[in-house]
């Protein structure tokens, strides 16, 4: 199948991938914190945060772009995913937003090849599947404008469950 080369699923680091873009998930400050923005953060160096600060916040299922600095990647995507409460309060639109608010800002920038982490999965406590579900979707619905895809997991449990994801929402 065709489609299968445009969405990579790995294990690892983001901070780490050449890819024309990664995808931070940070909190509405953009002036980072823990987890992968955190990690963002340490290796694209300080001129990012003082990038950010000119960026002036952005809000929950919003984009902002900023330039890779130290990172291999040329530009970073920062989104900010909701925090999970009980799954009654927009969390699912919001975090579909996260998704689709980069994939636009991508295409407006002629990126290429982006990598995304599992926004909204650490610290603001989404469940897992119903995020992978959603981030898989926008993958699937994004996929013919792009040359890769990569959904960066930071374990392998993870990943796992991205590939079933998948083949669940490709229909085996
Ligand atoms: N590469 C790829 N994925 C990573 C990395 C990494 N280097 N480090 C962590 N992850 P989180 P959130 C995974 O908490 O839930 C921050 O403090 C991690 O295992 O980073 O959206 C921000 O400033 C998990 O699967 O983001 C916000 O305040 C996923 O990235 C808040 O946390 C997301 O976990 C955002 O929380």
């Amino acid at each position: 199948m065709t489609t299968a080369l445009m969405i990579e699923i790995l294990t690892g680091d983001i901070t780490k991938l050449e890819v024309d873009a990664i995808v931070n998930a940070a909190n509405s400050t953009l002036l980072g914190g823990g987890g992968v923005d955190g990690a963002i953060h340490a290796a694209a160096g300080p001129l990012l945060h003082d990038y950010c600060r000119t960026l002036k916040g952005c809000r929950c299922g919003e984009a902002k772009l900023s330039p890779g600095f130290d990172v291999p990647a040329r530009r970073i995507i920062h989104t900010v995913g909701p925090v999970w409460k009980d799954g009654t309060h927009y969390e699912a639109a919001l975090l579909k937003a996260c998704y689709r608010s980069s994939f636009e800002l991508a295409l407006q920038y002629q990126v290429r090849t982006i990598a995304f982490p599992a926004i909204s999965t650490g610290a603001y406590g989404y469940p897992k599947q119903e995020a992978a579900e959603i981030a898989v979707a926008a993958m699937l619905e994004y996929q013919h404008r792009f040359e890769q895809i990569i959904a960066c997991c930071f374990s392998e449990r993870d990943a796992v469950l991205y590939r079933s994801t998948l083949q669940a929402l490709r229909g085996g």
